[in-house]
């Protein structure tokens, strides 16, 4: 039987199998490839490849993932979700604020997604089910505006958390993506030091293009986290873990349905264990 010993470097066939792993989990191919290449150089203990692969793994997403900024009692904590169409950012929204509502905090949302009214629609039903206040204005108006009076109403009622759901754009497209400085600003113009967090949302179908996103909403708005809907398919949402390592942000929530109740804080080992397609 084949075993390793501490002296001898991992087998090359391991070793490209777990790269091969890494990259249809979509990891990405440069993360993965570091990696890799980390496994090959250090000297081989007791322990498998696999198991310091999952180590290196846990230690990148232990770094990134900074204590998150908690409520004070003296003003609303405001979070503003940012994303690309259809990445789960308005289901989110209702998620959260049913956790919060559930910790017992208040909870106001602000529908500044005015594109569509079919998405003010969307967050109002979810609004009324959790018997929480949708802030929203007529479709096609300023999105900034919306934003002030969520934030202000929220204040003026001393609201516990603002939770501001916005349209999807694409990362690519300067205006669209200079609105959201514009609705980052508005926040902190009603409350200081808002939005306390911009959580980017993102599919865990996307592939290596989420790293992308990531990129240019951090540009944009300073993304403090990540949240990782859709992670329920066969999908890995392994672009997270290059995006945790290549920009040091932290992952807050993983959604895994369309229920309500399909949000759950964000368990390294339970997605190292599931990259690496061991449940
Ligand atoms: N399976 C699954 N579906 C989700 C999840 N989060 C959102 N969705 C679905 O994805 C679609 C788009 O979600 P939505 O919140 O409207 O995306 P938005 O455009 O970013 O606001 C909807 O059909 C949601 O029900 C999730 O965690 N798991
Ligand atoms: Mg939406």
């Amino acid at each position: 039987m084949h075993r390793i010993t501490s002296s001898q470097s991992p087998d090359e066939e391991t070793l490209e199998a777990l790269e091969e792993a890494l990259i249809l989990a979509d990891v990405g191919p440069t993360v993965a490839l570091r990696l890799v290449e980390n496994l090959r150089q250090v000297a081989v203990g007791d322990e498998s490849p696999r198991e310091r692969l999952r180590e290196a793994m846990l230690e990148i997403l232990a770094r990134s993932s900074s204590a998150v900024s908690a409520p004070s009692k003296n003003q609303p904590h405001v979070v503003l979700l940012v994303g690309v169409n259809g990445s789960g950012k308005t289901t989110s929204v209702a998620k959260l604020a049913a956790r919060y509502v559930a910790q017992g905090h208040s909870v106001i949302l602000g529908a500044a997604d005015t594109f569509r009214a079919a998405a003010v629609e969307q967050l109002e039903v979810w609004g009324e089910r959790l018997n929480v206040q949708v802030i929203s204005h007529t479709a096609g108006g300023d999105p900034a505006a919306v934003v002030y009076d969520t934030c202000a109403a929220g204040r003026s009622r001393g609201v516990d958390i603002v939770l501001i759901d916005t349209a999807g754009r694409l990362h690519t497209k300067d205006n669209l993506m200079a609105e959201l400085s514009k609705i980052h600003k508005t926040a902190g113009k009603v409350i200081e030091g808002a939005p306390n967090e911009v959580w980017l949302v993102l599919d865990a179908t996307t592939g290596q293009n989420g790293l992308r996103q990531a990129e240019d909403f951090l540009r944009y708005v300073g993304v403090t986290g990540l949240v990782l809907a859709k992670l329920d398919g066969s999908a890995k949402g392994g672009v997270v873990l290059s995006i945790a390592e290549t920009l040091d942000l932290p992952i807050r929530f993983v959604g895994t349905g369309e229920e309500i109740d399909s949000l759950a804080p964000f368990d390294a080992e339970a997605y190292v264990n599931g990259l690496m397609g061991q449940d």
